[in-house]
């Protein structure tokens, strides 16, 4: 990963507020969310629209920023951001070109959530590229949350979206090239990743999320990580803020951890703290082995500030607020190897 240069510890420049404005802060939420005032200041804030996504991934926010710029909901902006790295296929931890399980079969998972709470997804999905899109048809379109496997790729083709083939000529390559050793190892840190999980807020102030994944490199058949898991692998409130995870899913099921992040948010932590607490959190377990693996969160709050953290060296947030879209270096837990 080239790295432009090492941004320290949280992203300050929140979302500016104008002059004479107040809102409602972490602490006192509960008490002024939805109020007349807290609307009113939210009117007035500044620095939106804004998008935020896991790792360098650029073009991604850039599309993104496209729909929130032509009037596009924050909803719209996270799919069809998300959408760009599911089509790329020189990325093999998303999408069409994701690495296989160990028996060579491309799964999906995806997750989509909404600014009233509303959320869907789909996990181990086979053969559909845009599993954001049929996680959002899930939300949209059926009384359920999640739909997994041949259900989830039937209601997908009922909806219109193509089967094709998802392994591409250079992720066959590497899988066959694993199969020689056939050791199952998750990967601490992946340079230049692309599993994608993305944050937006539009110009009302309204937050939505998305993540989606092709999951671990050569994991077993039938495995589900994170990121299609609401709570672990993403979580929006609109009244608070919201957070995506990267890295080793099991770890982050284990501490719930998007949820995690946003209820220390609402205890008035900001992202930044809010992200660290909850890599405390999985690095501070007894017998943690934390050294082997990578855990990654960015966080958004509801003023416009954003947090990102990592375990390890090499994580990034990208960020696109005010004409500027950038990679940003995570500060990150374990200093000395
Ligand atoms: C998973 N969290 O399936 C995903 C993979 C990932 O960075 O995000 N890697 O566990």
């Amino acid at each position: 990963m080239k790295r432009r240069k090492f941004i320290k510890n949280a992203s300050l420049t929140g979302v500016g507020l104008a002059v004479g404005a107040t809102i409602t802060s972490c602490e006192d939420k509960n008490s002024k969310a939805g109020t007349k005032e807290n609307k009113e200041a939210i009117a007035n804030l500044q620095g939106l629209p804004l998008v935020i996504a896991t790792w360098h991934v650029k073009e991604a926010t850039a599309k993104a920023m496209e729909v929130l710029q032509s009037g596009g909901n924050a909803l719209d902006a996270v799919e069809q951001g998300c959408r760009v790295e599911e089509a790329n296929e020189k990325g093999q931890s998303v999408g069409k070109g994701g690495l296989p399980d160990r028996d060579g079969n491309v799964t999906l998972d995806a997750c989509i959530m909404d600014k009233n709470g509303n959320c869907g997804s789909v996990v181990y999905l086979q053969n559909i590229t845009h599993a954001v899109s049929v996680a959002r048809k899930v939300m949209e379109d059926t009384p359920h949350v999640m739909l997994a496997g041949e259900g989830a790729k039937q209601f997908a083709i009922s909806k219109g979206f193509q089967p094709e083939n998802l392994l591409t000529e250079a992720s066959k390559k590497a899988w066959e090239k694993w199969k020689v050793e056939a050791k199952y190892k998750p990967i601490i840190n992946i340079e230049n990743h692309d599993t994608i999980g993305m944050l937006a807020m539009d110009k009302n102030g309204d937050i939505s999320g998305a993540c989606t994944t092709s999951g671990l490199a050569y994991k077993m058949g039938g495995r589900v990580g994170d990121s299609p898991i609401i709570g672990s692998g993403l979580f929006v409130d609109n009244e608070v803020g919201a957070c995506v995870a990267t890295g080793l899913g099991e770890e982050v099921v284990k501490t719930v951890g998007s949820f995690l992040v946003v209820e220390l948010m609402r205890q008035g932590k900001s992202p930044q703290e809010a992200c660290e607490e909850a890599i405390n959190r999985i690095v501070s377990k007894p017998n943690s082995n934390y050294k082997d693996f990578q855990v990654g969160y960015i966080a958004i709050n509801k003023k416009g500030e954003t947090g990102h953290y990592s375990i390890h060296e090499g994580f990034s947030m990208t960020k696109f607020q005010d004409g500027n879209n950038e990679q940003l270096m995570s500060d990150f837990y374990h200093k000395s190897s």
